[in-house]
């Protein structure tokens, strides 16, 4: 017994330091700063979960079996995907990345896959699509970055019994996690060895063998063993970012942070309980609909104006926006996307520059706008001009040499005294975003 539990301490001591041991690669750094300096990517929920035309939840909601489920392998065929058209549209958005739903909770694998039969090949459109994504990637000079469900309602020995999510997809027995984890790290091992560079892997799921939220206990049912996943991946890629979207403070090992639709600090879905890192990049995803996969009741597109305004909250407050969309079983991507994505990046043609490679503001968020800055510049985002004048509190800069609209370079007339800075505005309504730019004086 004794030496069990000597054995016990061991092994766990040993868990813990090989864990806290990762030191990011040089290579890794400096995707970290790619990362940050980009800002804005475009997600992509799509798969055979589009075509019922109810969310990649479908499975689980509507309590489809395995057996039943496996009958959309057969229906997808989508005619109208163009990864040439989808990649120039992320990139007139102003998008730098593009992460792409790789396999998600239902356990579709959308590329050509050794290890599972559910995946792409066996469509009637038998094409792979992360390599057509990861080509065309490369070839436009964007980012691929890979979501990665670790979550699976259709494998046996993934450890379902645990699970909080997909109770009724008929599965029997009990899971069997060690055959589970080969099979994650076999088809890592394919999307890390054939596609070429990859930006990061986005894991989500994780929350499935937690607690329930707000309950004190955090800890996972089951020991996922990431160390292991996570060294393997950057073995393979050692630039590769990880994010997991575990609503946790960030694990060892892990490159970014991510919020699921709230900024870093909000909680509005009621699972962002985690605190932002000061250390890791950030990003924050969100919906133009109300829907992640493809969803056919769902009219509810925010405007352009919402999704500017988004972008550049996330910025001030140093995390990246990845927009979704969730394209139709065709493949088509509906005008509503494209024509808000357009205009997000008409915007940053103009305002690019106060956005891009910036750091957080020296502020949070206010209730007239935001801040975002970058060496000798502070962009003061005024989003709701209700007052001819605001004030900036706290400037950690000797001087302004100089103030004026980014949009036209039209000066701003303003009063600095004692670390107080008063901006006279006298701003349009009709503007999304008045950016005041200010040259300072450290
Ligand atoms: O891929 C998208 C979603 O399908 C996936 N993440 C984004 C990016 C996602 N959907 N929901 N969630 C993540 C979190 C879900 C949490 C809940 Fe539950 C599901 C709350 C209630 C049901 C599981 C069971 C977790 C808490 C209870």
């Amino acid at each position: 017994m004794k030496n069990l539990i000597i054995a016990l301490v061991f092994l766990s001591l040993g868990f813990s330091l090989k864990a806290q041991n990762y030191i990011p690669s040089a290579s890794n750094l400096k995707q970290r700063e790619w990362f940050s300096d980009a800002r804005f990517g475009l997600f992509i929920h799509w798969g055979p979960f589009s075509i019922p035309g109810s969310g990649e939840w479908v499975m689980n909601d509507r309590k489809l079996t395995v057996h039943n489920y496996t009958n959309l392998q057969d229906f997808f065929n989508p005619i109208d995907f163009n990864a040439a058209a989808y990649v120039s549209m992320a990139k007139n958005a102003g998008m730098k990345y593009i992460t792409l739903i790789t396999r998600h909770h239902d356990g579709f694998s959308m590329w050509d896959t050794k290890y599972s039969d559910f995946n792409i090949m066996n469509t009637p459109y038998q094409k792979d699509i992360v390599k057509m994504m990861a080509d065309e990637c490369h070839k436009q000079g964007i980012q691929l970055y890979l979501y990665y469900s670790l979550l699976d309602w259709r494998r046996e020995d993934y450890p379902h019994e645990t699970g909080r999510t997909g109770q009724y997809s008929g599965r029997k027995g009990n899971g069997d996690y060690a055959s589970y984890l080969q099979f994650m790290k076999n088809q890592l091992t394919e999307l890390l060895t054939n596609y070429g560079k990859i930006g990061g892997v986005w894991f989500d799921g994780h929350w499935d063998q937690t607690q329930p939220e707000g309950s004190a206990d955090r800890s996972s049912r089951i020991d996922w063993k990431y160390d292991e996943i996570y060294s393997l991946i950057h073995k393979l890629q050692p630039q590769c970012m990880i994010g997991n979207n575990h609503h946790l403070t960030p694990f060892a090992g892990e490159d970014f942070q991510m919020f699921e639709r709230d900024l870093p600090g909000e909680n509005t879905s009621g699972l962002s309980l985690q605190q932002a890192s000061d250390k890791l990049p950030l990003e924050t995803c969100e919906t133009i609909s109300n829907s992640w996969g493809y969803n056919l009741s769902d009219t509810s597109y925010k405007t352009k104006t919402q999704l500017i305004k988004m972008l550049v909250k996330a910025s001030s407050l140093g995390a990246n926006l990845l927009l979704n969309i969730g394209p139709m079983p065709s493949g088509k991507v509906q005008p509503e996307f494209q024509d808000r994505l357009a205009a997000v990046g008409e915007w940053l043609n103009i305002y690019g520059e106060s956005i891009y490679s910036t750091k957080a503001g020296f502020i949070k968020p206010q209730p007239w706008g935001s801040i975002t800055q970058k060496e000798n510049k502070v962009y003061v985002h005024v989003l709701d001009p209700k007052n001819s004048s605001i004030l900036v509190d706290k400037t950690p800069f000797k001087k302004i040499t100089k103030a004026y609209l980014l949009k036209d370079k039209k000066p701003v007339k303003f009063l600095s005294k004692n670390g107080h800075t008063e901006i006279y505005t006298g701003f349009s309504t009709e503007e999304i975003d008045n950016v005041v730019v200010l040259e300072i004086l450290n």
